[in-house]
């Protein structure tokens, strides 16, 4: 016996965003192809809110904007809090507000770029609108995808998203520094980690003492060393 089909409204639903997502993602295949020509390296940072996306660059760009040059696109709803936080550090940053948008799309990062002045840019980090569901499924032309989960947010997140950890080269548990205030259960995230996303590299780092971040560098730097 064949299971019933969808409702006609819920199949609609789905071809269009399929047709979507197949859209992006040639859209993204052409950025990607037009960073590479550029020689430029693309890292696309995803998390929920909260979770010290823009501290960690923040500390980011203090530390390494000196050793290879860098640029940030960052996304949210609203505001532009977030750029601001980050110029500070000098580097060229482009805020997207995206209105109801609850992730960034390939075509917001074309339109982003050819606004920014990136001739000598070889490191430009995305920082995605913090949401743990569709930013996992649109594909931005980046090189690298780093999921941020920090010791505040619970153990089992990879369990309950598992597509966005999947999808990750490498996963960064932040804010090694509450590890202990919070009760961070470190050997179950690891096997949930473990279980979700075996293939995903994870770093424990914190961008408030520093704690793993040059490891974090090293990672950046192996990413941009690749022709
Ligand atoms: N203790 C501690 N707090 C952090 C760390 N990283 C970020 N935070 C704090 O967490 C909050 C959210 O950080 P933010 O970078 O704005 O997160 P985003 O929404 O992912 O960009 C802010 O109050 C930060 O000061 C960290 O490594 N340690
Ligand atoms: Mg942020
Ligand atoms: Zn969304």
């Amino acid at each position: 016996v064949n299971p019933p089909s969808p409702p006609r409204e819920t199949r609609r639903t789905v071809e269009i965003r399929q047709a979507i997502l197949r859209k992006n993602d040639a859209h993204a295949a052409r950025l990607r192809q037009m960073f590479r020509q550029r020689g430029i390296h693309v890292v696309n940072l995803l998390s929920s809110p909260g979770s010290g996306k823009t501290m960690l660059l923040q500390r980011t760009l203090t530390d390494l904007a000196d050793r290879i040059p860098c640029a940030v696109v960052v996304g949210d709803l609203a505001t532009d809090n977030d750029a601001r936080r980050l110029r500070a550090s000098g580097v060229p940053v482009h805020q997207i507000t995206t209105g109801t948008v609850c992730h960034l799309e390939a075509n917001m990062i074309e339109q982003a770029v050819a606004e920014m002045d990136l001739r000598d840019v070889r490191l430009l980090f995305v920082e995605n609108v913090g949401n743990l569901v569709c930013p996992a499924v649109y594909d931005l032309g980046e090189e690298g995808r780093f999921v941020l989960m920090s010791v505040c947010e619970g153990e089992d997140k990879p369990l309950k998203y598992p597509r966005i950890f999947k999808t990750a080269d490498a996963v960064l548990l932040t804010k090694m520094d509450l590890a202990d205030a919070v009760g961070f259960d470190h050997s179950t995230a690891m096997r949930i980690l473990a279980e979700v996303a075996p293939d995903a590299e994870v770093l424990e780092v914190s961008a408030r003492t520093g704690m793993g971040m040059e490891a974090w560098y090293d990672r950046l730097l192996k990413l941009t060393a690749s022709p």
